[in-house]
């Protein structure tokens, strides 16, 4: 058995498989605002910061890994667990002073896991993905090191206020002797794992690639980007490793308290989102997923390592070998949520009405679909623009809306140099058949749905059981599957018109977003 744990925004997750008989055996699931309401944390990170920061506590999370253990260890046998993987939202660092790995040493099975480690915390709380105090540490980097394109070039993004590198900037300058204090800087992912292996585990190439430190080309630190980014940091950091390295035993605390085998090996954790493209079977060029959520997120192996010329665009590592794309779309469901509810539609309206009967309006209104800053392209506007040829009734605008977010989706994916094949939909809103069907038609590319809840943690699961040598593309191939009746074929009658839209669409961005 393979067990695959998730640590994200607002969750923890596992998925146990069985490496034999193709089945998933369990799925659990911790949520923070739920399950811990003593952190005050209702999505997952601390309301109400100050200057843009958004932070999380790792004692919530390590209490989370206490209870998920409980409940996995009421439905199954977790001795015959071989291999554990995971991931963790990517970006969020996690910041421990000398003493964290005598402390994982000397953990004892009769207390909790926060008690006896968030003391060697130096900073209380994480900065998470979601954080955006750091212009200024982003805007001295990029000079440090002669422009952003010069930091995009070497670590696959341009430096961004979300990542690891410009937070780690800014705790060095607002807690200089916090970060003399700290010896070990860790991620979300890297932090979970090094729990359950009981010391620092390196953080791998995927997860890395999220920091605005790593050498993509090199796979190792850049001298150049630690130097810009904060003292001494390069022996903050361990050196990065493939995810999926056999690491050693789980430690003993685990097997006392849980029940797991002194023979259970722990795997290097990565990236949620390099995860999910295990998860989701999209790990080979060609294949493109699109989550749909609160942002709208595109990623998708890429066969060499080139970078977004624009800098919207990132380059992470593929967990199977090689590079993946990924790129944020700010105004995904809240968009669509603001047009659904300007025209007091529910969303079985939304799709049928609107979506499904207006096909002949294809291409003809456009928008530029933004109701607050976007960050692909980087954009300030905080409501729409309108550019429409018929009149602008309800039908003809959720129409435009779901089209235009596409669009611009296409427009900003072109960078990677790869022709989509198939595109695999996930996330809340890739139930709604309207808004697949203007997907496959805007992309020309036949569009599926997968039966996988978990794409992260079930990612995780597979390479915890490609780690035991096992074939990632058979594992795919088996716990991958697009549900039965979830394929739609584009319509290539409409290939010409959204050519031109594209082109249109190009201008109305040109004219009002000066891109
Ligand atoms: C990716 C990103 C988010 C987090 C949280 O760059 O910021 O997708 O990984 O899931």
């Amino acid at each position: 058995m393979f067990l695959g744990i998730d640590a994200s925004t607002q969750s923890l997750t596992a998925v146990v498989l069985d490496g034999i008989s193709g089945e998933i055996l369990a799925q659990q699931s911790v949520n923070f605002g739920a399950n811990l309401p003593e952190y005050g944390c209702v999505s997952g990170f601390l309301p109400n910061g100050k200057n843009g920061e958004v932070h999380s506590p790792p004692a919530m999370w390590l209490d989370a890994l206490d209870m998920l253990l409980e409940k996995l260890n009421g439905g199954i046998d977790l001795s015959k667990i071989e291999i554990i993987c995971g991931s963790g939202q990517q970006h969020g660092t996690v910041y421990l002073d000398g003493t964290f790995d005598a402390r994982l040493a000397a953990l004892r099975n009769e207390n909790s896991l926060a008690s006896q480690l968030t003391p060697a915390l130096t900073r209380a709380t994480s900065p998470i993905w979601m954080d955006n105090s750091t212009g200024s540490a982003c805007a001295e980097i990029s000079e440090k090191m002669g422009g952003a394109h010069e930091v995009c070039r070497i670590s696959g993004s341009i430096a961004i206020e979300r990542f690891s590198g410009p937070q780690i900037r800014r705790f060095h300058q607002t807690d200089a002797a916090a970060y003399e204090r700290t010896e070990r800087i860790h991620l979300v992912s890297s932090f979970m794992g090094s729990v359950l292996l009981g010391r620092s585990m390196p953080i791998d190439l995927g997860d890395g690639a999220g920091m605005n430190l790593l050498n993509l080309a090199e796979g190792r630190w850049d001298e150049n980007l630690l130097d810009a980014t904060a003292p001494e940091l390069a022996k903050r950091l361990l050196a990065p490793m493939p995810a999926g390295s056999l690491l050693g035993s789980i430690h003993p605390y685990f097997q006392k308290k849980y029940g797991f085998s002194n023979s259970c090996q722990i795997a290097t954790f990565t990236g949620d989102n390099p995860a999910s493209l295990v998860g989701m079977g999209a790990t080979l060029p060609g294949q493109v997923v699109i989550s749909l959520g609160t942002s709208d997120t595109y990623f998708a192996a890429m066969p060499q390592a080139v970078t977004d010329p624009q800098g919207f665009g990132h380059v992470f590592g593929n967990p199977a070998g090689g590079f993946m794309s990924l790129i944020c779309f700010r105004n995904g469901s809240l968009a669509r949520e603001a047009m659904r509810d300007a025209h007091r539609l529910d969303w079985s309206a939304f799709e049928k009405q609107a979506m499904l009967a207006s096909s002949l309006l294809a291409g003809r209104n456009l928008m530029l679909p933004f109701y607050q800053p976007e960050i692909t392209p980087r954009c300030s506007l905080s409501e729409p623009i309108f550019d429409f040829e018929t009149d602008a009734d309800s039908t003809a605008q959720v129409r435009a809306l779901v089209e235009s977010q596409f669009l611009n989706m296409r427009l900003h994916s072109q960078w990677l140099g790869v022709e989509p094949e198939r595109i695999l939909l996930t996330g809340g809103a890739s139930r709604n058949d309207g808004i697949a069907q203007i997907i496959a038609d805007v992309f020309q590319v036949p569009v599926e749905r997968l039966e996988v809840a978990n794409s992260a943690a079930l990612g995780a699961a597979l390479l915890a059981a490609a780690a035991g040598g096992q074939d990632l593309s058979s594992l795919q191939a088996c716990y991958c599957q697009p549900e039965n009746g979830s394929r739609l074929l584009p319509n290539t009658a409409l290939a010409p018109i959204y050519q031109q839209a594209l082109a249109r669409y190009r201008q109305l961005l040109a004219a009002h977003a000066g891109e």
